[in-house]
């Protein structure tokens, strides 16, 4: 069977639920998948939902608590229960939403049926403190009191979403990026970070220096006559160069990249970086090691070269979890 061509009519946003474990993050995606008609999710973009709003289309990821990683975002749902308080792992959410591209966030905040209106009240506080500790604007952030069962609430969860993330810039016109997500059989998937993507395409492999061709660019098992910035896009390469191809690697133009072993950054550290440090950039995550300087400023160095460009997230890893996230500000 022919599969069927994506048909672009909407702004596409790449979004996730996230929180603590057992929060009620995949009820309420089941919830809005339900509200919206969606089809279970298929193949390699697994933990994606694709639907549509009135006015745009989605890629929902619905990232489990204990997740080490998220998906390139354009904003996220912060689920939390109403119930028994603000975990204090929650921080370690926001840090890495924001380190994975988000800057808008959305609070759902579940379980409001047992919680009461004390309770709810108490939960919203300790989440808007936690937002602003952390850089998110905690007064403009809607925060909608959620339940699966009730329509009407899931609703108005999707309507915060739609008008409290903005429709990002995309750098459509740039020479394209992709950092591999997940890699089988010289498949990759990902989200497109910037440029068109086409069948015919020849994309530079990194780390390998390799070069391979595109054969084919789909977006939830349809197809695509041309990938676009911002979407989730399956890529399927022809030549012996994609069979090594693995999580945190890239495919970009070929000249377009530049590799560094270090760069200085912007940061928001409140936990001291002692100890062993991994640092994510993009899909990959690598040994590094940073040191702080001025006001906010730390040089970092990363045990192995990567691409890297100013502007650029990045998370920051300990031994016992997430320590902060930066931006690249200048690469020697
Ligand atoms: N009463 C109530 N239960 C909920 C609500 N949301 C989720 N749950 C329940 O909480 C449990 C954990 O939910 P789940 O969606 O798996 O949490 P996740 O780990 O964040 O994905 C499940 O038993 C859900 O049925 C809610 O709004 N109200
Ligand atoms: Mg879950």
């Amino acid at each position: 069977m022919k599969p069927q061509a994506y048909v672009r009519t909407k702004p596409h946003l790449n979004i996730a639920t996230l929180g603590p474990a057992g929060h009620g993050k995949t009820t309420l995606t089941a919830a809005v998948a339900r509200l919206l008609g969606a089809a279970p999710p298929a193949g390699p973009a697994a933990l994606r939902t694709e639907y549509e709003t009135g006015t745009r289309h989605y890629a929902h990821a619905d990232v489990p608590g204990a997740a080490r990683q998220l998906p390139a975002l354009d904003g996220a749902v912060l689920v939390v229960a109403a119930t028994g308080g603000v975990p204090p792992g929650t921080a370690e959410h926001l840090l890495l939403a924001h380190a994975a591209g988000a800057r808008h966030l959305v609070v759902a905040l579940t379980r409001a049926d047992e919680a009461g209106p004390g309770r709810v009240r108490t939960a919203e506080q300790d989440v808007r403190r936690l937002l602003a500790a952390h850089g998110f604007d905690a007064v403009r952030t809607p925060v909608v009191q959620v339940s699966p069962h009730a329509v009407a609430s899931v609703q108005a969860l999707l309507d915060a979403v739609d008008t409290c993330v903005p429709t990002p810039v995309r750098y459509t016109q740039a020479p394209f990026l992709l950092a591999v997500e997940d890699a089988a059989d010289g498949t990759v998937t990902g989200v497109l970070e910037r440029g068109t993507l086409r069948p015919g395409d020849r994309a530079a492999l990194t780390p390998s220096g390799r070069t391979a061709t595109v054969t084919a660019v789909r977006t939830f098992g349809k197809t695509l006559e041309a990938a676009q910035a911002g979407d989730v896009v399956t890529a399927t390469l022809g030549g012996p160069a994609a069979a090594g191809l693995r999580r945190g690697d890239v495919l970009a133009v070929p000249g377009s990249i530049v590799l560094a072993r270090g760069f200085t950054a912007r940061v928001h550290l409140p936990a001291p970086p002692r100890g062993p440090l991994r640092l994510q950039l993009r899909t990959a995550m690598v040994p590094g090691t940073l040191t702080p300087g001025d006001a906010g400023t730390a040089t970092v160095a990363l045990g192995r070269p990567l691409p890297v460009e100013e502007g650029m997230a990045f998370a920051v890893r300990g031994e016992a979890g997430v320590l902060g996230h930066g931006t690249v500000t200048s690469v020697p």
